[in-house]
């Protein structure tokens, strides 16, 4: 009789357990914070096969779960010893040759299949569109911490900090993105986009997107690499053709107005004392990043630079 009621309570309180996880993953979902276990559907083509395949995996797996989770408490509750007789004693299956090839086969046929599934997604969406010719090639750099984006046309948007300075790309295009790294490992991931690749020194990787319609997107670096590892945050802003090039227009004009000497950012005669109190930076401009250049990282009392820098302002409305 106790033994139902407790039954009992286990059937009303798993619904109210699916129910809460279900109400916090949509919350989770609705405030963006990342803590919703359901991957994005992805904006890029090969973000959407790995939601399918994310789909593929988890929804056999959950039933399976049922499965066997169902299995293993009727049997719990259903041949539990009080149920049964004082000197009862199960029937013992040893070495029933044919159920322990069963049970080793099925497990290691579903392990290969979702190996072959993932392989051939990972190889199809990370590299094979990638070494296809580009609309569009840009070099990405991470450093600690920031981003560089090296555009085909010469000129380098710079990225650092919590306000970060978008990556523009143009809608309807395959844009190509190889991955560098100055000094430690980082990891670019635009989760509504695709999947994440890492950045390492002295190895190219490579990744792609292609974005149907225009939008902005957030990510951030997904390698621990260091103390302002927080603050390497992704904005990717998807523009129309004319928008872009008007973005590259103004790009290029601030490259050139960069390396024109003129007489506001001329060098200091005295050599640089960064360790000087004396030195305030405030009555300085500040330098500009343009002209391909990376601005060395600005020690500041905190030990890293949580200031934005970009060539260009916000080449859209
Ligand atoms: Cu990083």
């Amino acid at each position: 009789m106790r033994g139902r009621l407790w039954l009992g309570r286990v059937l009303v309180a798993l619904p109210l357990v699916a129910v809460l996880a279900l109400m916090l993953a949509t919350a989770a979902e609705a405030s963006g914070s990342g803590l919703n276990p359901i991957v994005p559907k992805g904006e890029s083509p090969n973000g959407r096969h790995i939601y399918n395949l994310y789909l593929g995996i988890s929804v056999p797996a959950i039933l399976i779960f049922l499965l066997v989770e169902g299995l293993l408490l009727t049997v719990i509750i259903r041949f539990r010893r009080k149920r049964q007789p004082m000197d009862y004693q199960p029937p013992q299956w040893h070495g029933h040759r044919l159920l322990e090839i069963v049970w080793t086969a099925i497990p290691l046929a579903i392990v290969f299949f979702i190996g072959l599934f993932s392989f051939f997604t990972l190889q199809q969406d990370n590299t094979a569109s990638a070494s296809d010719n580009p609309d569009v090639d840009i070099h990405v750099v991470g450093h600690q911490y920031g981003w560089e984006y090296n555009y085909p046309e010469g000129f380098v948007v710079a990225s650092e900090g919590l306000q970060p300075t978008p990556l523009v790309i143009p809608t309807g295009k395959l844009v190509r993105l190889r991955l560098d790294a100055k000094d430690v490992i980082h990891g670019f991931w635009v989760p509504e986009l695709t999947g994440k690749t890492d950045l390492v020194p002295g190895y190219q990787n490579v990744m792609w997107v292609k974005v149907d319609q225009p939008g902005e997107w957030r990510g951030e670096c997904t390698e621990l690499c260091g103390q302002g590892h927080y603050t390497m945050q992704i904005r990717v802003k998807a523009v129309s053709d004319s928008d872009y090039a008007a973005f590259k227009r103004t790009s290029l004009e601030a490259k050139a107005k960069a390396a024109a000497p003129s007489p506001s950012a001329a060098p200091s005669p005295s050599p640089p004392a960064a360790a000087s109190p004396s030195a305030n930076p405030s009555a300085s401009p500040p330098p500009s990043p343009g002209a391909g250049g990376n601005p060395a990282p600005s020690p500041t009392s905190s030990g890293y630079a949580l200031k934005s820098a970009g060539v260009s302002s916000s080449p859209t409305g």
